[in-house]
């Protein structure tokens, strides 16, 4: 299994120079280590995908796993929908910042209390951008905007603390611009067993250039499974200030929670015999 197994032949169309370019490539990478490395557990044919509507969703035309092109803000319920249909799937969303936090912000909350055992990657470049740079939720407060002329006068919400209070399993913030750092964490994610959420903090370079010198103020942490320390390293950025620190790595896994399949006794019943309901 290499990474070319898992590209397809569709003309990428993201501006040069976008980070989603490093997302895909890491996506790839992780992929193809975890097929060749373990092929038994880890099927392409096994892998499945749904993203939004934006620009992160394109990596469904350029990622060559089965899936749904899904609904802006329904990312998760569309990855738990196969979850229920067949357990044994290994499924990642692909989300926008936009998608997640604003229209899919109750999903987001659930996803953390049902512990799925599925992968979200939100690509957070802080702008809707596919719809030319609206504020999304985590966009920086003065951040103006052709629809916020004044620019943004809200406080940023901190998805790193409401998946903690919601009893998200595993919680990881990355940077777009490392792919050997996503690549190591997205393995861990999808190896996860439950909800595993991976922030990718990243610039947009036509819509939120700004962000885009947060990366001299990212720094790795080592994984950590204490709450506490889990929410002082949550409080570190505000994803507003452009100084200080903020930590990328593993910042809170919980590995002794059941996931959703595992207390479901039909959906156990199914991972047991390896099958979907349609060949039960
Ligand atoms: C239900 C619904 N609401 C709104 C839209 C309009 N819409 C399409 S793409 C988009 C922006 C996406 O932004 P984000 O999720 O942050 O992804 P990005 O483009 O930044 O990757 C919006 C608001 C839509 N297509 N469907």
């Amino acid at each position: 299994m290499t990474k070319e197994n898992l590209s397809t032949k569709n003309l990428v169309t993201w501006c040069p120079g976008c980070s989603n370019f490093m997302i895909l490539e890491s996506v790839k990478k992780t992929l193809a280590k975890l097929i060749s490395e373990n092929p038994k557990e880890y099927k392409q044919e096994d892998f499945a995908m749904a993203v939004g509507i934006g620009c992160h969703a394109k990596i469904f035309d350029y990622l060559n796993i089965s899936g749904i092109y899904g609904l802006h803000g329904r990312v998760i319920p569309t990855c738990f929908g196969m979850k229920l249909g067949n357990p044994n799937l290994h499924v990642i969303g692909f989300a926008g910042d936009g998608d997640t936090y604003a229209e899919g912000m109750s999903h987001f909350i659930h996803a953390g209390r049902y512990n799925s055992n599925m992968t979200l990657v939100v690509h957070n470049n802080q702008t809707f951008a596919l719809t030319t740079g609206q504020a999304t939720p985590t966009s920086q407060e003065g951040f103006k905007t052709k629809a916020q002329v004044m620019g943004v006068l809200d406080i940023p919400v901190n998805p790193i603390k409401l998946a903690l209070a919601s009893g998200t399993t595993f919680i990881a913030r990355c940077n777009a611009k490392n792919i050997e750092h996503i690549s190591e964490i997205l393995e861990k994610a999808i190896k996860h067993k439950g909800f595993s959420f991976v922030e990718i903090i990243q610039p947009c370079l036509q819509f939120n250039i700004d962000m885009n010198q947060i990366t001299k103020f990212t720094y790795k942490i080592p994984d950590n499974s204490d709450k506490q320390k889990a929410e002082k390293l949550a409080d570190e950025w505000d994803y507003n200030s452009k100084k200080g620190k903020i930590p990328i790595g593993v910042i809170y896994q919980d590995k002794t929670q059941k996931s959703f399949e595992e207390e479901w006794p039909q959906l156990a019943g199914l991972m047991k015999k390896k099958v979907g309901w349609k060949n039960s």
